[in-house]
């Protein structure tokens, strides 16, 4: 179980150690998911961290997902990205799933973009097809900020009735048409994973309300929110989910429709970090 005092020491290591590698203070975070790494190709004046020589920092162990902070400037913007994520089926605990968003937050970083690559519920959705997060679905089993609550960082009991923060997210609608991409809106629901869900689990998932399912992402925002962070999260459809068509699932074909819509991708979250921060 995490002691307060312990997990803020560990914090401050790692603060001490990014803060004498870059020279910028970043205001925005951006987690990349999978095969969605190559935004980092954008940023300029780049400085980049390999996760292994941070200290207390988990290592990406997924393919897809290289395993570096980059520090550097989007369109003069000051931004932090993740390029790879930790997921909580490599075996992390929820607060090492999530160290990175607490890094962001003693860095100074007020808002965050997370991206992933999801499976598709709505029968409506595509492949190819982007969508911003209204909501989501903790079907994880865990959630980050169980034990003792981390009271220099955020309250015990945090109201996540606009995790996704609206405002944000009708900004992100306008810049989406402004640069030619027309998102879909939905409701994620994160699973714990490896394994893909099963159809009974996706007809059980459509029921409750849920447009994508993924592996990931709502630790991340339950801890940016804890932390006062704006979020705004964006998947990908990389897939259509277990049962919705008549194919089976693979981590090839995510990377796959990821790589075809980066482009697209990396277009879109450009245009927000200048519009949004
Ligand atoms: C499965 O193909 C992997 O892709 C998604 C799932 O969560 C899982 O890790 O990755 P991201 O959510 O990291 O984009």
């Amino acid at each position: 179980m995490i002691r307060e005092q312990e997990f803020m020491d560990k914090l401050s290591e790692t603060r001490r150690y990014i803060i004498e590698k870059i020279n910028m203070e970043p205001q925005m975070g951006i987690i990349l998911g999978s095969g969605l790494g190559g935004f980092v190709e954008l940023i300029e004046d780049k400085v980049s961290i390999p996760y292994q020589e941070i200290p207390n920092f988990p290592v990406s162990t997924v393919e897809g997902h290289k395993g570096q902070l980059v520090f550097g400037k989007v369109l003069g913007k000051p931004v932090v990205a993740m390029q790879g994520r930790f997921h909580f089926y490599e075996g992390y605990p929820m607060q090492e799933v999530t160290f990175p968003v607490r890094v962001m937050q003693v860095l100074g970083v007020s808002g965050l973009i997370v991206t992933n690559a999801a499976g598709g519920i709505n029968p409506a959705y595509r492949p190819g097809d982007l969508v911003l997060l209204k909501d989501h679905i903790n079907m994880m089993g865990d959630n980050p900020l169980r034990g003792a609550n981390l009271s220099n960082l955020g309250p015990r009991f945090p109201d996540l009735s606009e995790g996704y923060d609206l405002e944000w997210r009708q900004k992100a609608l306008t810049i989406a048409r402004e640069v030619g991409i027309y998102p879909q809106e939905g409701i994620y629901a994160a699973m714990s994973g490896p394994s893909y869900e099963s159809p009974a689990e996706i007809r059980f998932l459509r029921t409750v309300g849920a447009d994508l399912v993924g592996m990931s992402t709502v630790p991340e925002v339950i801890v940016a929110n804890h932390g006062g962070m704006r979020v705004l999260g964006i998947s990908c459809v990389t897939n259509m989910a277990a049962g919705i068509l008549s194919q089976r699932l693979s981590h090839a074909e995510v990377m796959e429709t990821a790589e075809r819509i980066e482009k697209q991708f990396v277009r879109f979250v450009q245009a927000l970090v200048k519009g949004l921060a």
